[in-house]
Formats: C-alpha cells, structure tokens, sequence
C-alpha cells in the first residue's frame, strides 16, 4: 500500500521556533520547577547565523509542545563574550540553583568557558541570568590549536563529590573531549587525559554530550546525569565535522575519567560510530526529565535553501525524542515524547481505513487539511518471495542504495511507503518515506529510506536520499509499522 498526505505551506507548529529570526544548536535543555526551559543559539538581530552576535534565546513550557518566549537568557555583553555567546549546557546545583556553562568568544576573539548563574531560582521562569566576573572560568589551553575549544555538557557529579564537565577541544590537531574537575563550579582544573581522543584526522568536534543509561534489558526510564553505579551504561555523543552527530555506548569511569567502548571495532574516529539520525540534524543535545523519568533528546534542523533572509527565519528543532539503551546494549532506541498526542485532531483513517494498492500503484490519503500530520501507518509485506538478492557491496552503504534504488524504480518487494509534502495533481514535488525488502543469505534486510530529490522545485536545496539497514523481522512479523511526522 502507498499512500499520499498534501498538507499545505508556512512555518512549522510542533517544531520549536523562535517567533522570528535565525537559531541554531539547542543549548542547556532542562526540566525545573515544574517547567521544562530550552535555550538555544539565537541571532536577536537577523535571520542569518552571524558569528559575533550570537545570544542564547531563552523559552518555557509545561508540556514541551507549547512554548512562551521570554528574554534571552544571555547575550554577548562582557569581555569573555564581547563576540558572541555559544554553545553550551544547564545544570542544577546542589540547593536547586541552575547555572549554564557555554563558550563565550572573548574580545580577541578567542574561545573560552564561562558560567552564568539563575539569579534568582525561586522564579519559576528563570528569566535573569549572572555572569560573575571571575570569568572565563576555564581560559583557552596553550596545546589547543586552530581555536577549537567549546560546547561544555552538562557537568555531572563523580562519587568523590567533585563536579565534571567535558569541553570538546583540538589538542595539538587531534579533536579531543577534555575534562575538567571542580569543587565549586569556579575553579576548574583540567584531567590529564581525555575522555576521548580521535584519530589524526579528525581535528574538529563539536556539542558533546555524556549521560548514563539504564542496561537492563526493556527498560526505558531515563537516569539522572550524575548516576552512577552498577547495571548502567554511558552514551558519549559528539557532532563530528562532517556536521553529523554519532553515539558510542561504552562503560565511564568516574575515578580516572574514562569511556572503554562497547563497540571498540568501530574505532576513534565518531564519523564511524552509530547514528541517531539519518537526516540533515545536528548538534543534539539531551537532558533528563525528573517529571517523565526520561531521557530527551533535542536536535537542530537547518534548512537548505538559503531563504532565511526572504522569510525572517531560519531553522527548527526536530521535536523531542525520547531515548533509551536498547537490550543488545550497545544501540540506543528513541521516541517522540507522548505529549505530541495531545495535538491530535481530525482524525483520518482508522482501522476502517484498509485499503490494497497495485505494485506501482498510489491510494491518496485524503481529508488533511492542516499542514502537520502524525501518521500511522502499518504495510503488510506479503510477497517476501519476490525481494531481490541483496548485493553485499551495499551492507555498507543503505544511503548509497536508496540513491540507487529511489522511490520510482520497481523492485521485488518495495518500493512501499508513504509520499508526504506532494504537490496536488502533479506530485511534482513530494518527499518519499519508502521501504525495500531484499533477501540476503537466509534472511531478510528492510531498507528504509527517505529521498528528497523531489523534495521541491527550487534551485540549490539540499536534494539527497537517506537511508538505513532497519533489525526487525519481516519474515515473522510480515508487516512493517511506520510513524512519520508530518510538518
Ligand atoms: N554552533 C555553535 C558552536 C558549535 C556550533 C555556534 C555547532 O558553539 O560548535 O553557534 O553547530
């Protein structure tokens, strides 16, 4: 069965936007009070990502669908910052004070970290934020190069009460992740080794993030940043510089600051650990939610066609997920988080909504008006017999295969999916959400693809296919389940 959704155009609704303007990277994401706040890398003066004016925008909500703008949390006011506020992370002290630490670029223009704390943590909103004078409180390193020495995480606690915090920096040429202990969250004093060191060629990384998961099998509760103990894991995630953010699960310890990983086979360079994406979404950042018990993940959408400056904005955040540590242990699972449900409306469809389509077919899914649809949709795979002989040349690269294969060309099983964003009538332009079942040895691969060749008519927008290797079993279960989100 194929199916065709044409919402209509504008802005976005349940992705985070600022009312107008550019944002990037989502900054220190945190859940106080009863209220989640997100920040984010925010230009206040244009819709254009301008290096030295950078503030951190600053939002409130209850229930991470809908949100209140407030003030900028920070904007570039002091020497330490004078060009520009980045990147960076929140964290609530011990007594329920929240601090932030980010990159500031300094009046020379130099990358340096700093603290800011909520001047006041009994206001529910958080909405004014100090900056004491004693920053920078972690001075750029003599032995890192090409100034690369940014995006702190969020600090967490080892069991010896001391506060740690990772900076992603270029030592020497080498993209590194340094740790820096502290008692009192001014004073901070770098860890001999990295956490984690690439290899020679891979000099920049950006947005790191470390937090620990749960190990036990089928178990999707999310943990504190700062827990430790027996029966978990840690994620170390780093946005690489092909701007593509990849995950390691692996074993912290808290007495050497140091990550062994589950899959050392994958090697040190994170351009080859797993991913949480396949599409054009980076600098993510996650943070714990004490209301839900969950981990969430948020991550930046940027768009590729330039028009930020013809439209007054530019970029999105993709909805938050949540994610936890799937039973192999090594490979983490994610979820939009339930609340996007509270969205629903005009339902379509339903169980009454069965419907047979020829191979090469389409059946429109007719009656959405709106321009978000949270689609559901469940394919039955019945013809297995007929997939094709996987060549083992592409086990290593679905992206490559769904550029091969695309959404028009036939084949045994598949192409089946979705094709959403379709221009009326013509399907001119349209962005095909589409599966492919092959046979490979004595059993199945699902290729899942999203191709956005025909994604729209204009000149320069990012029109490229993406596409992964899915573990389910279609030979048992003889249907795929799909939710796409529509926006
Ligand atoms: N964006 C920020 C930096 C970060 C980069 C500046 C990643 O702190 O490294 O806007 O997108």
């Amino acid at each position: 069965m194929n199916g065709v959704v044409h919402p209509g155009n504008g802005r976005t609704a349940y992705h985070f936007q600022p009312a107008k303007y550019w944002q990037n990277d989502p900054n220190g994401p945190l859940y106080h009070n009863g209220l989640y706040h997100f920040f984010y890398q925010y230009n206040p003066h244009g819709p254009t990502w301008d290096v030295g004016k950078l503030s951190w925008g600053h939002s409130v909500s209850g229930d991470l669908v809908n949100w209140a703008a407030l003030e900028n949390a920070l904007d570039p006011t002091a020497p330490f910052d004078a060009n520009g506020c980045w990147s960076g992370s929140a964290t609530v002290l011990p007594g329920g004070r929240p601090a932030i630490l980010y990159t500031g670029i300094d009046a020379d223009k130099v990358q340096v970290q700093n603290v800011a704390f909520a001047k006041d943590p009994s206001d529910p909103l958080l909405r004014e934020w100090e900056k004491p004078s004693c920053n920078p409180v972690i001075p750029i390193p003599a032995d890192v190069t090409g100034n690369n020495f940014r995006d702190p995480t969020e600090a967490w606690r080892g069991r010896d009460g001391l506060w740690r915090v990772g900076v992603v920096a270029e030592v020497n040429g080498v993209g590194s992740l340094l740790v820096y202990r502290s008692a009192d969250f001014l004073r901070w004093e770098r860890n001999a080794a990295p956490l984690h060191a690439s290899s020679q060629d891979v000099p920049v990384l950006e947005c790191p993030d470390l937090f620990p998961v749960t190990a036990a099998s089928g178990a999707s509760e999310g943990l504190e940043t700062s827990a430790s103990g027996a029966g978990l894991r840690h994620v170390l995630k780093l946005t690489d510089f092909a701007k593509e953010d990849h995950y390691m699960v692996g074993l912290y310890d808290d007495a050497a600051d140091t990550f062994t990983p589950a899959e050392p086979e994958r090697g040190d360079d994170p351009g080859n650990w797993r991913r949480f994406d396949h599409g054009h979404l980076y600098a993510s950042k996650s943070f714990y939610d004490a209301r839900k018990k969950r981990r969430v993940l948020w991550a930046w959408v940027d768009e590729t066609d330039g028009g930020g400056v013809g439209r007054g904005w530019a970029g999105i955040q993709a909805f938050p997920r949540a994610m936890w540590l799937d039973g192999d242990g090594k490979r983490l699972v994610q979820w939009p988080v339930e609340e996007i449900e509270t969205l629903r409306r005009n339902r379509v469809g339903g169980v009454e909504w069965v419907t047979e389509v020829e191979a090469g077919g389409r059946k429109e899914i007719a009656g959405i008006v709106s321009s978000q649809a949270d689609v559901d949709v469940v394919f039955e795979v019945p013809n297995l017999e007929e997939a094709e002989t996987l060549d083992p040349k592409w086990l290593v690269d679905p992206r490559g295969l769904c550029a091969e294969k695309g959404a028009s060309v036939h084949g045994g099983v598949g192409p089946f999916g979705l094709l959403v964003m379709a221009s009326g009538g013509d399907l001119e332009e349209h962005t095909a959400v589409f599966f492919r079942v092959f046979r490979h040895l004595d059993t199945y691969k699902v290729l899942m693809c999203t191709d956005l060749t025909k994604s729209s008519r204009k000149e320069g927008v990012l029109k490229t296919s993406y596409g992964a290797f899915l573990d389910v079993d279609v030979e048992k279960n003889k249907f795929i389940s799909l939710r796409t989100l529509v926006s």
